[in-house]
């Protein structure tokens, strides 16, 4: 052959290996065997071999896998991916959907068509393709950032790299699941032993560990699979529907699970749910529960978020997996904020694919109502990747009289007396950070990874650096040095010195993650977020007065005062003094949204349909001027705007004497730039 025949060649077998790869994994249609791919897969890569210059990047040889990397780099998702909010009861699944009704201000006789999907037990994707080719692969991570996985990702023959159709616009995001079939798990563990590698727990640690290798060469000899379920773009490139964008994703070559389904309303839900139950063991993939997602596109934004989680959108789960066995002892574990929580310590019982020998038993009343005493046999419960939990016990198979479990009234770390707060049900160490337990959950907070992210710094060093009392707030860390640290246990100089690193490096961070860090009660990583970006630095937060901060977007009353609270002591004032003068520090603020802006301190309610632009426009603009807009009317409210056949929120503003703006009042606002 001559050298355009081989090119011609090289590119004829692309396109052949990648339609068989299409046909296999996304139609399940395959029309050749293993060994006639095999073939035309070796007749490729001799040829490449032969003639570097005919290797593309986005040739199926490519995906074997690339030399070993020390880490992956962390990546910022464009657009957040998002979890889901879980129900177990259908009464959970209308309540959802009566929400989403009322939120549309839709009639509860009118109905909202919903896309059910089954929800894969594996590990959430973003996959990136620029020009229609896969440039990025990174995982979910905390849901802002993750890791970037393309040379692992890209070895999944499932997912093409490059997408068919050549209609797709220049950026696109794809996100979905990487899964382990469950025949590829048999199969590889049926063999681990014998090639001396170690078997797998389950697939979807499978999936996780597989994904997390630094030599994607491992990668590629695992067997991992992909259905995608959405899409990140530029609003003019998609459909109307969710529907319609699963449509999109297979015609780019995108392998979407077969079994979603559109269904009118809720009532086709619990049908749906009960079929995929039926068929769950028959499938070739884990799964824990169905996902129900409102279809049309522009509802999905007019719902919007709470926190990381989408309205428009919740997972059925399946029932969690339960089994009994043995409660051995109750202990009692001081948390971060003085919370004194019982934890069961179980005989070891294996419960939905892991050995369980802890549960949590949440609090007093959670005991008595359970019935729960030491000794007793109790059923123990593990769904997903929550925490397991002691169901119930089982007083009818008791041999003996057991005595009822008593909290104790002081804590048992520090000896300080233990209370309960006005309407809370969890019991307090009132010893603050007197209590070394207390000093070790916020040094453990500190370092998490959503915090400060300091490597190194894990639960059992922190131990001792309390215990021996040279850490007692983490305005310390920042003190210590080498000497003092190689005088720890297990701690030679080299991990010492890479702390010390890790330690300097912590300290450029950003104010969300600071904020975060010093564990503001109430106070989690989206409110840190929503703190920041509204003040842009610490002087200015601590400045604000409670009504300042409520009217900042996603801060409520119980928040505002905790924050409040917490920047009034003197001593957190001290520790946050101590830390910033140990060179902590983050970028510029880039906008700073509150106080400057016209609307600052004006909370909005809107109801009805406007005719300029849908509600979440018109949120968007007034939140744009520094106006908070809510859902519910309440006497603070500044003004409810009224559109066309207004729902109740407009009867309880004229009730509470709550000023009432048309679509005209809502212009004039709009215009006070
Ligand atoms: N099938 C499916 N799984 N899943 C998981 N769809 C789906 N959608 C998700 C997640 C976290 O999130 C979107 C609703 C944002």
């Amino acid at each position: 052959m001559s050298s355009p025949n081989y090119a011609q060649r090289a590119e004829q077998l692309r396109q052949l290996l990648n339609e068989h790869n299409h046909r296999y994994y996304v139609l399940d249609d395959p029309s050749v065997s293993d060994a006639e791919y095999d073939l035309l897969f070796r007749e490729l890569q001799s040829l490449e071999q032969d003639y570097p210059e005919l290797l593309t990047p986005d040739s199926p040889t490519q995906r074997v896998g690339a030399a070993p990397s020390s880490a992956f780099a962390e990546v910022q998702h464009q657009v957040p991916m998002l979890s889901l909010a879980n129900g177990f009861t259908e009464a959970e699944i209308r309540s959802f959907y009566q929400r989403v009704l009322k939120l549309l201000e839709r009639d509860t006789e009118q109905s909202v068509e919903l896309v059910a999907e089954p929800k894969l037990d594996g590990l959430a994707i973003s996959l990136r393709y620029q020009s229609g080719r896969l440039v990025r692969a990174a995982t979910r991570g905390d849901g802002q950032r993750g890791e970037e996985v393309t040379a692992n990702v890209r070895t999944i023959r499932a997912i093409p790299l490059r997408l068919r159709g050549g209609k797709a616009p220049d950026e696109l995001e794809v996100r979905g699941e990487v899964y382990m079939p469950r025949s590829g798990f048999l199969a590889f563990n049926e063999t681990a032993e014998q090639r001396g590698v170690k078997p797998l727990i389950n697939p979807r640690n499978g999936a996780a560990g597989s994904l997390r290798q630094l030599d994607s060469s491992i990668t590629a000899s695992r067997p991992l699979a992909f259905y995608a379920y959405g899409l990140v773009i530029d609003e003019a490139w998609l459909p109307d529907t969710h529907a319609e964008v699963l449509k999109q994703l297979r015609a780019w070559g995108l392998p979407v699970n077969p079994l979603i389904k559109t269904l009118p309303g809720v009532d086709a839900c619990f049908d749906y749910y009960a079929e995929i139950n039926r068929q769950r063991e028959t499938l070739d993939y884990d799964i824990d529960g169905v996902v129900y997602k409102v279809n049309r596109l522009d509802w999905q934004r007019e719902l919007g978020f709470v926190s990381r989680a989408p309205r428009w959108a919740i997972a059925h789960k399946f029932a969690a997996e339960e089994q009994v066995t043995t409660l051995e002892a109750i202990e009692i574990q001081v948390g971060r904020t003085g919370s004194l929580t019982p934890v069961a310590r179980l005989k070891p019982v294996f419960v939905g694919g892991v050995t369980v020998t802890n549960a949590t038993l949440h609090n007093e009343a959670e005991i008595r109502r359970k019935d729960v005493r030491v000794g007793d046999q109790v059923i123990v419960r593990r769904a997903g990747d929550v925490i397991p939990e002691v169901v119930r016990s089982l007083p009818a198979r008791r041999t003996r009289e057991l005595p009822e479990y008593q909290m104790p009234s002081h804590c048992p770390e520090c000896g300080s007396p233990a209370e309960r707060e006005q309407d809370e049900a969890a019991l307090r160490c009132t010893g603050g950070l007197i209590c070394p337990a207390q000093r070790k959950r916020a040094l453990e907070h500190f370092a998490a990874r959503g915090a400060m992210d300091i490597e190194g710094l894990g639960s059992k060093l922190i131990a001792q650096l309390v215990d021996q009392k040279i850490v007692h707030s983490p305005a310390d860390l920042y003190d210590l040095d080498l000497e003092t640290l190689m005088n720890l246990e297990r701690m030679g100089e080299k991990s010492a010195q890479n702390l010390l690193d890790e330690l300097d490096k912590s300290k450029n961070t950003t104010m969300a993650r600071f904020l975060y860090a010093l564990g503001v009660r109430d106070v989690g990583e989206v409110t840190a977020q929503d703190l920041a970006r509204a003040f842009g630095d610490i002087q200015a937060l601590r400045d604000a007065d409670l009504e300042k901060l409520e009217a900042i977007n996603g801060i409520g009353p119980i928040v505002a005062q905790k924050v409040h609270a917490f920047f009034r002591n003197d001593k957190n004032v001290e520790i946050i003094a101590k830390l910033l003068a140990a060179g902590i520090h983050w970028p510029e603020p880039e906008q700073v949204d509150t106080g400057s802006q016209p609307l600052s301190g004006n909370t909005y309610v809107i109801t009805g349909t406007l005719e300029a632009f849908s509600r979440n426009v018109a949120k968007q603009k007034l939140e744009a001027l520094g106006a908070k807009v809510t859902g519910s009317v309440s006497s603070k409210t500044t003004a409810v705007i009224a559109g066309a056949e207004p729902g109740s929120k407009l009867t309880k503003a004229e009730k509470l004497g709550v000023d009432i703006l048309d679509e005209t009042g809502l212009a004039a606002l709009l215009e006070v730039k």
